[in-house]
């Protein structure tokens, strides 16, 4: 994941982005392919937060960030602490939102500007097969790329869908982006120069929200030695999952391991599923998902936690990394969700 996010970083002033954006998704349309196996809008209820009553007793510190087309519509500013990411995905294709911390004196322009070119051109000569230019191609990213921090966010969320993940924020300058792939092209990267990519930039302000870190009903840890640690059965309604980032590691994709929560079918091919969690493949991160994604956490640093809230009906169901080889590396677990009132 995190080659494409430096795409966002150029995008970055807050002020700018509004305007930017609204370009930006005029344009987009034209890269972004009606999607053929995503779920209706009807369908979305497995994963809408029923939170209301469970979350009553804590206070909570909302960031809303819905997605129309390819254009984050976020707040510019948030106040810094415990920090619940509401992603309402309007489009019709799958999308994530990793929260990434700039380096100081880096800005959603140098994002756009100077990391989001090269994952492009890299990514293109991927396509034709031309693999060592392209490594010569990611080469040419620039120093501060390797400054920023991938702090989590909402994991994969198809379209019609929302999910909820809280983290704690410190204070500092951050992008959202997406760089799942359409056409061949991450949606974090513009063709037009003129306009930005899928990125949001957003400040976190040394105010202290206050909020409560929220209480989990399901542990998961994730490791390069163990993979997805996690319950193989689990009862339907609301949790609120605790992912534990226990080491961080750099993938053979550049991109350190996150979690994914997808709805398998009696259809899902897992081999299918796995080759899509590796954006290096012409076919992978691109549009449409062969799976129905409910959320997750974005990779975060060793040591953090992230909390996830879906609400879950019973079926058949997969935690996934979007690295190369997640079942390889056993970060691609399949689990049961089962009518908590038959057991
Ligand atoms: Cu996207």
């Amino acid at each position: 994941m995190k080659l494409p996010l430096v795409f966002m970083t150029i995008l970055a002033t807050a002020l700018m982005l509004n305007g930017c954006q609204r370009q930006k998704t005029e344009q987009s349309a034209e890269h972004a392919a009606p999607e053929t196996n995503e779920p209706a809008v009807a369908e979305a209820e497995s994963n809408e937060p029923a939170m209301a009553e469970s979350s009553a007793a804590q206070h909570a510190s909302v960031m809303p960030v819905t997605i129309e087309g390819l254009t984050f519509d976020a707040p510019e500013t948030v106040p810094s602490g415990w920090t619940t990411i509401r992603l309402t995905n309007n489009s019709g294709m799958v999308h994530f939102a990793v929260v990434e911390r700039l380096p100081e004196g880096i800005t959603i322009k140098e994002q756009q500007k100077q990391a989001a070119p090269p994952f492009q051109q890299g990514m293109d000569l991927l396509n034709k097969g031309e693999d060592e230019a392209a490594q010569k191609k990611f080469g040419e990213l620039p120093d501060w790329f390797q400054q920023m921090v991938y702090t989590g966010g909402p994991g994969l969320t198809s379209g019609g869908h929302h999910s909820q993940t809280t983290l704690y924020l410190e204070p500092g300058n951050y992008l959202l982006e997406c760089y799942v792939k359409t056409d061949g092209v991450f949606h974090s990267y513009n063709p037009d120069p003129n306009s930005y990519g899928m990125v949001h930039a957003f400040t976190v302000t040394d105010d202290a929200s206050g909020a409560d870190e929220p209480a989990a009903s399901i542990e998961l840890t994730i490791s390069s030695d163990n993979g997805i640690d996690a319950p193989e059965q689990v009862a339907a309604g609301e949790q609120t999952v605790a992912v534990h980032f226990a080491d961080q590691t750099l993938h053979e994709n550049f991109a350190g391991h996150d979690v994914h929560l997808a709805r398998l079918d009696e259809n899902t091919d897992l081999q299918v599923l796995d080759n899509w969690m590796d954006w290096r493949r012409p076919e992978g991160l691109q549009t449409p998902a062969p799976v129905t994604f409910l959320g997750g956490s974005n990779e975060m640093p060793a040591g953090k936690t992230a909390y996830f809230t879906v609400t879950l009906k019973p079926g058949r169901y997969a935690w996934i990394s979007e690295v190369p080889g997640p079942h390889e590396k056993g970060m691609l677990k399949t689990f049961e969700v089962t009518d908590s009132n038959s057991e």
